[in-house]
């Protein structure tokens, strides 16, 4: 499914129902006595997080939202039916704009987490009592153009450059599919897993097209590096045997600077490096000289074999909750 994580649409609440104008009079009565019943409240448009929900795609085809207007009032003082609010269910992660005024209404971050984004119209007053004809009127519903920004929430952010195997590695520990190829780019869009370890599970998303410079808006890297922000922790995964004829150090140095270059808070995230394709003969010696240049932990795996997934599983499960139990 093609990623979308900005998009324009159009809500309105619905309008409150008229008020009803119906007067009675029975045999003993002089005068009519007013009996109309009031109007029903309008419909508001709520937005609500929803969790099986990864991406704003839908919204691609489906743009206008409505919500149903309020019943009308009824003779005998019948009150109109309230019309019940419309959900617009969005990912988790989404930022809703008021686009009048380009005012943030509010982030969704949790699960069922909502905002009254319009609301519905009031309901018109019967002729009980209604002052003037123009109060039976019911009013009408809020429209508004909003724009719905998300930004992944996910517990690992796997970087790395193309073809150093992220969608190979997502798909070998993870619930997700994406597809694979051995020429650059063929991911034009996140992925989100979820990895079930033992008890507990966590979400990974391997965050594309990461190369030099795409911080400043080279590649398709910067389209994409924002949805590292949301994320606990960095799976760094360096292709080291260099498939591409590139020196895995210098792999590993450029993705380490861009995200120095995209955001402090994201480069002093924890980040776990793995050496990837160590099933191929010439990665044991590069492994061997980056040990040694780079002095931090390095777990060597093949996604293409699965070996020493477990292991880096487990390194993850301990970054992500060590603290939290
Ligand atoms: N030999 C070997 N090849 C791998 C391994 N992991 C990925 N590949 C290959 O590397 C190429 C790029 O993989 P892909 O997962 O699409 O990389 P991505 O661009 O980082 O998502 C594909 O041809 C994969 O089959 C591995 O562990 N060993
Ligand atoms: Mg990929």
């Amino acid at each position: 499914m093609p990623f979308v994580d900005n998009v324009k649409i159009e809500v309105k609440a619905g309008g409150g129902g008229d008020g009803c104008k119906s007067f009675y009079r029975d045999k003993f009565d002089r005068y009519p006595k007013a009996d109309g019943g009031d109007g029903g409240r309008g419909g508001n448009i709520v937005i609500r997080a929803d969790r099986n929900l990864f991406t704003l795609y839908d919204f691609k085809y489906r743009k206008h939202f409505y919500a149903d207007k309020g019943g009308n009032g009824g003779p005998n003082r019948r009150k109109g039916r309230d019309a019940a609010d419309k959900a617009v269910l969005v990912p988790q992660g989404t930022t809703v704009i008021d686009c009048a005024t380009n005012a943030q209404l509010r982030e969704l971050l949790e699960d069922g987490q909502e905002i009254i984004a319009a609301i519905g119209g009031g309901p018109g007053k019967g002729s009980v009592h209604a002052n003037q004809e123009e109060d039976c009127q019911g009013q009408p519903g809020e429209q508004k153009e909003l724009l719905l920004d998300l930004k992944i929430i996910a517990d690992v952010g796997l970087v790395g450059f193309p073809n150093s195997g992220k969608s190979t590695l997502i798909s070998r520990i993870s619930n997700a599919h994406p597809k694979i190829a051995s020429y650059p780019f063929t991911t034009q869009a996140p992925v989100l897993g979820i990895v079930n370890a033992g008890v507990k599970s966590f979400s990974v998303a391997d965050i594309p097209g990461l190369i030099k410079d795409s911080h400043k808006g080279k590649g398709l890297g910067d389209r994409f590096l924002r949805h590292i922000e949301r994320t606990k922790v960095l799976l760094h995964l360096i292709d080291m045997a260099g498939v591409d004829g590139r020196d895995p150090l210098d792999d590993y140095a450029v993705i380490d600077d861009e995200l120095r270059a995209y955001s402090l808070s994201v480069y002093k995230r924890p980040r776990i490096l793995a050496a990837n394709k160590m099933d191929l003969p010439q990665s044991q010696s590069n492994l061997e000289r980056f040990k040694k240049a780079v002095k931090k932990r390095i777990f060597p795996i093949s996604a293409l074999s699965s070996s020493g997934l477990k292991d880096l599983i487990n390194a993850l499960k301990k970054e992500l909750f060590a603290h939290s139990s």
